[in-house]
């Protein structure tokens, strides 16, 4: 698989000040995002349906893929790219069953253990955190604390591109892909901002130069 992971936009319509989860995404395309997840975590299966579809347009005539988070029949239903599982949801190669060869496969993981293990299911990506402290996501004592540390310890132990989560920033985010990540995601530094479109072109800024500095 040849996916960019560089920026990669987690959708929380909670954290967008009123404005549409479609507007958040239209701007995260122009400010350059690799990649869209439709989170939604506290909306039923059928509005998860209906903005995929809508997310679906957007994503899919800027050329970026569209994973959906927890849920494979989603992802089937609105044509996604892929999917996103973590400990509570199916497994991957259930989704790769059901998705086929070409969807992107993520899994969550917080430690090495975990990122060979997905790796080996045949998870096509991980997020590991939360790598700082974060208020987008109620954290297990083992995901909150993350850390530099952990991520250079995943890089060590797979091969599988990974995007480091967790109370990352435009400021912060140079840091984790010099530890070894792919690159991030992100909720509220891009959700919540006055000007998502910047906010995601700074956090790309500083993915990119880390390739340029090295
Ligand atoms: N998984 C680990 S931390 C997190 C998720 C979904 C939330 C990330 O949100 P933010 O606002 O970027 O810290
Ligand atoms: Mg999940």
């Amino acid at each position: 698989m040849n996916q960019n992971f560089g920026v990669y936009l987690v959708t929380d319509a909670g954290l967008s000040e009123g404005r549409s989860t479609v507007e958040i995404v239209e701007a995260a395309i122009d400010g350059g995002v690799d990649v869209v997840q439709l989170r939604e975590k506290g909306a039923s299966a059928r509005e998860r349906y209906e903005l995929g579809l809508e997310l679906r347009e957007s994503t899919r005539a800027a050329g970026v893929p569209l994973i959906v988070n927890d849920r494979i029949d989603i992802a089937a239903a609105i044509d996604a790219d892929g999917v996103h599982l973590g400990d509570d949801d199916l497994p991957v190669p259930l989704a790769r069953e059901r998705l086929g060869e070409d969807a992107i496969v993520g899994r969550s993981v917080s430690t090495p253990a975990a990122a060979r293990e997905a790796e080996s299911a045949g998870a096509d990506y991980l997020g590991v955190g939360a790598v700082y402290g974060t208020t987008s996501k109620e954290t297990t004592p083992e995901q909150s604390n993350v850390g530099l540390e952990r991520i250079r310890a995943v890089r060590e132990a797979v091969d599988v591109p990974f995007v480091g989560i967790g109370g990352i920033t435009p400021d912060n985010a140079a840091a984790v892909v010099r530890a070894g990540a792919d690159g991030v995601a992100v909720i509220s530094a891009i959700t919540g901002s006055d000007d998502p479109e910047a906010a995601t072109r700074r956090i790309a800024e500083a993915v990119e130069g880390v390739g340029i500095d090295a």
